[in-house]
């Protein structure tokens, strides 16, 4: 049994906005704040806790607001600070939390500290940033950005490089100057005494560089993520510090997203003793598929993969630490399109997947359109994508040879504005999210999917995640209770069990297009949740998941 601590983060269920895609309000285009506040009732209604609200500052956009030029402002296009005052407000009025997105391991290379720092090599901000000589008219180092080319960039003002770990708009901060991360600390308080409830902490490993910059002597990019860019030598220090002198004095969440954090060194982060995190977004899943160049360079993968790293990290997680449980997001490819089968059995998956989401262990994040069962999109012209990872691997992927058509079918599974076309709440024009001409084409498929239809079907993926979501806030039993897996001989079923003194749940998945035989006894069980109306017992239908209760 277990014996884990309570806490209000491991309760609720976390829904992501991506405010750009969300909800237009003044027919610009871009979704705002105002029309995030037109959809409060939707939001309420679905049943979630905590918005997680993607960055909404003011930035020049090259990576769609993760490329921050002032901290403390909100980028005219998404509104103003009594805009999000309100916001907030309406959250709270609501009983919902707020937690901010920030992104701290580098800044917009339009903030004045980076202006300031590339003007010359002795200002207060040049060491804001990591700048080096090249070595004999090349980069200092084989270090690779996430999003193609080299991590570093030349400046001429000064004949230096300096780091980007990203887009070369993206320069990251040096966390070893006690000066950033005084900063970066006023930054947090300004936030959290707006009354915010937390935060999620973009790429929070890399913030500690190993500052010898030797070269990288792996191949593949994600090896070098893990072994090189993150888990620095003093990662824990500096989150500790931010633990220490910010964090611990406020009743909040904060979630780290993990490119690079492996399930050995998770509870370093996340430890219940450790005064870091509270929990964390691991990748380990969602980078299975990426070959050594990335994600456009995919290889193979199956739900066995899936399964094993579930397992995997909840054992190492046991009950001094926590994770987020999580299937997309804004930089992933629908959940429906990649781990579901969203042609034939489009709402049956999704309905599996939501039950999945909602019953391992671990804080639930929903992204927004997922109750909606949205889909990935295939656009026809690489001139519709927006997403700078997209357009920087086209360039250097055409350099290598293949074709924009070749390409293009890599973007339509992979690519991350899958997860970025507008919400679609109905069928009018542009679905309804905008009266202007969206920032990035609508998903042609919104004639059909979207959120009247399924609000007017009470059989809809939208009235699942809804009756779940209410499920798991009177059973306490799937949030505090243990995690076993119940390996079965067939590979198309994933089945587990939650259980603590009081109760225990058996969860049985087929996550796949056939049908599929289970032996495991559920004589003693009542059936509480089932995605699909099947009589047979000990058979399941394709994409059908059951969720049974022993008293
Ligand atoms: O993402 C970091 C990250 O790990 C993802 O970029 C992911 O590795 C990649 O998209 C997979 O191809 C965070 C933000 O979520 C992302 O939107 C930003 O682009 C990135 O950091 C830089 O801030």
């Amino acid at each position: 049994m277990t014996t884990f601590t309570k806490a209000w983060w491991k309760e609720e269920v976390i829904y992501q906005i991506y405010p750009r895609s969300f909800k237009d309000s003044t027919g610009d285009g871009i979704g705002d704040l105002r029309g995030i506040i037109s959809k409060l009732d939707y939001i309420t209604d679905l049943g979630v806790d905590i918005i997680w609200l993607s960055p909404i500052y003011q930035s020049p956009n090259d990576d769609n607001g993760y490329d921050i030029s002032d901290y403390y402002s909100i980028h005219p296009e998404f509104g103003t600070m009594a805009d999000f005052d309100e916001l907030l407000a309406g959250l709270h009025k609501r009983g919902m939390r707020l937690i901010m997105d920030v992104v701290f391991n580098h800044s917009s290379d339009e903030h004045k500290w980076f202006e300031v720092s590339r003007s010359s090599k002795d200002n207060e901000y040049r060491d804001y940033y990591f700048w080096r000589k090249g070595k004999e008219g090349a980069p200092p180092n084989n270090w690779k950005s996430f999003f193609g080319g080299s991590a570093w960039e030349y400046d001429e003002r000064t004949e230096e490089y300096y780091l980007h770990l990203f887009t070369k708009r993206q320069p990251d901060l040096n966390w070893e100057n006690p000066a950033v991360r005084k900063s970066i600390y006023e930054i947090l308080r300004f936030w959290l005494d707006k009354g915010i409830d937390g935060f999620r902490m973009d790429v929070i490993p890399l913030i500690s560089k190993r500052l010898e910059f030797e070269d990288s002597p792996y191949e593949a990019l994600n090896d070098t993520i893990e072994h090189i860019y993150s888990n620095g030598p003093k990662v824990h220090q500096y989150i500790n510090e931010m633990y220490e002198k910010v964090l611990q004095d406020y009743d909040i969440m904060t979630v780290g997203e993990g490119p690079g954090i492996s399930k050995e060194v998770g509870l370093a982060y996340v430890g219940h003793d450790r005064g870091e995190l509270n929990m964390i977004f691991h990748l380990d899943h969602m980078f299975l598929g990426h070959g050594p160049l990335g994600k456009f360079d995919p290889v193979d993968y199956s739900w066995k993969d899936i399964k094993r790293l579930f397992q995997e990290w909840d054992t190492a997680m046991g009950e001094s630490g926590w994770i987020s449980i999580f299937l997309d997001n804004h930089d992933f490819p629908r959940l429906v399109s990649r781990f579901g089968n969203d042609k034939e059995y489009h709402i049956e998956s999704a309905k599996l997947l939501a039950l999945m989401i909602l019953t391992l262990r671990g804080t639930p994040c929903i992204y927004q359109g997922s109750e909606l069962g949205m889909t990935n999109v295939c656009f026809d012209y690489i001139a519709e994508y927006r997403d700078v990872e997209t357009i920087n691997y086209h360039k250097e992927f055409i350099d290598r040879g293949l074709t924009t058509g070749q390409f293009l079918k890599l973007v339509h599974e992979h690519g991350r504005d899958n997860a970025r076309t507008p919400m679609q709440w109905n069928s009018s024009d542009h679905a309804g999210f905008s009266k202007g001409q969206p920032w990035i084409n609508v998903n042609p498929n919104y004639i059909t999917i979207n959120a009247a239809e399924v609000l007017a079907d009470t059989d809809s993926i939208f009235y699942f995640y809804k009756e779940m979501l209410l499920y798991r806030k009177s059973h306490k039993t799937l949030i505090y209770g243990s995690y076993e897996e119940l390996v079965q001989p067939s590979e198309n079923l994933f089945a587990y069990k939650r259980e603590d003194a009081d109760h225990e749940f058996l969860i049985i998945m087929n996550h796949s297009d056939t049908i599929v035989h289970f032996d495991i006894d559920v004589r003693d069980f009542s059936l509480e949740i089932q995605n699909i109306s099947n009589k047979m017992s000990q058979v399941l239908l394709p994409w059908e998941a059951r969720m049974y209760l022993r008293n």
